[in-house]
């Protein structure tokens, strides 16, 4: 009897697999699953995290700590910056033609992952689609020109050329799909893991969730190679009011390569005179939507602005 209440209270590492306000579910190394809190309240817990958890009872624990992380991302609601998740080294980027998307979505995105430090991917998804496929076709031919890894594929009809594609992306990373609603994060993320769906449909209803689009971000072993994945609900914005301008321009290499002639040192290629940024977009060699973008985002950041 005394063994077993030893054995009770000994504290495991843990990995956060999904979160759902405060409840968590983690993942020993056995793969066993916990529900679990944190311990304190402190709602400061993300997918991707690693933990030191100690049982409580035999399927929920309590998190009594989280290891420092190698990465994070936030994103943004109406009211304040969140975190996304944790420990991933790319970030996956997903578009379509259909449902309509949103440049500014996918730019914002490479601003996140460049500010994490993590690779930034892009896939332009649903291939098949015929509607909108030139616009969709050339802003990914955009995204390439700025020396992004860009690929194009149907997650709907998945070929075994498909799926190599995909292994080749995910396999051996830690990855974060990102993306707006119905884009086929998901869609893509079940070629990657194969019970996928029963997994999410599993914590849903422990949490007593809807099951139709992705309501929990939720971490999942890959299948064919080491590494995760994780699916994210979609969702509007990212968090970047905590970035530098410098950080922007630094994430930006269309602008980036026009600032060495500006007259001003400090200049902002906002409204100063003199702005070789600016001359740019007036020459047509910065697009005017890119130069509008990092206006807004300029306008957006919390500290305004340290050059
Ligand atoms: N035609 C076509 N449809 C696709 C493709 N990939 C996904 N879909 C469809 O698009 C819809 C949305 O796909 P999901 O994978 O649920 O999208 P999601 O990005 O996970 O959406 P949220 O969970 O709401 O963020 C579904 O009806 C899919 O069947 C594709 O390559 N081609
Ligand atoms: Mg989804
Ligand atoms: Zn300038």
């Amino acid at each position: 009897m005394a063994d077993k209440v030893t054995r009770v209270h000994d504290q495991f590492h843990a990995q956060v697999v999904s979160c759902h306000g405060r409840h968590h579910f983690v993942r020993d190394e056995s793969g066993k699953l916990y529900e679990a809190r944190r311990r304190g309240k402190k709602g400061d817990v993300v997918v991707g995290d690693e933990v030191l958890c100690s049982a409580v009872y035999d399927n929920t624990a309590a998190i009594d700590a989280i290891n420092e992380r190698s990465s994070l991302i936030f994103r943004q609601d109406e009211w304040r910056t969140k975190t996304l998740a944790s420990n991933i080294d790319s970030l996956v980027i997903v578009y379509a033609s259909h449902p309509r998307f949103n440049p500014w979505f996918v730019w914002k995105a490479l601003l996140a992952a460049h500010a994490a430090g993590v690779r930034p991917v892009i896939i332009r998804n649903k291939t098949d689609i015929t509607e909108g496929a030139e616009d969709a076709e050339r802003f990914l031919e955009s995204l390439k020109t700025l020396g992004y890894e860009t690929h194009a594929l149907s997650a709907e009809r998945a070929d075994k050329e498909t799926l190599t594609e995909l292994d080749n992306i995910f396999n051996n990373h830690r990855s974060l799909l990102v993306g707006q609603s119905g884009m086929g994060k998901s869609t893509i993320l079940n070629l990657l893991v194969n019970d996928a769906n029963a997994k999410t449909q599993a914590y849903s209803e422990a949490l007593n969730l809807g099951r139709q689009t992705t309501t929990v971000t939720t971490l999942y072993d890959l299948d064919r190679a080491p590494g995760f994945v994780i699916d994210s609900p979609g969702f509007q914005e990212f968090g970047l009011a905590h970035l530098k301008a410098s950080d922007v321009i630094a994430a930006m290499p269309d602008i980036a390569s026009h600032t060495g002639g500006c007259r001003f040192a400090n200049c902002r290629h906002l409204k100063e005179p003199g702005c070789s940024v600016k001359e740019a977009v007036e020459a047509g060699q910065i697009s005017l939507e890119r130069y509008e973008f990092y206006c807004a985002v300029i306008a957006s950041l919390d500290k305004q602005p340290s050059w």
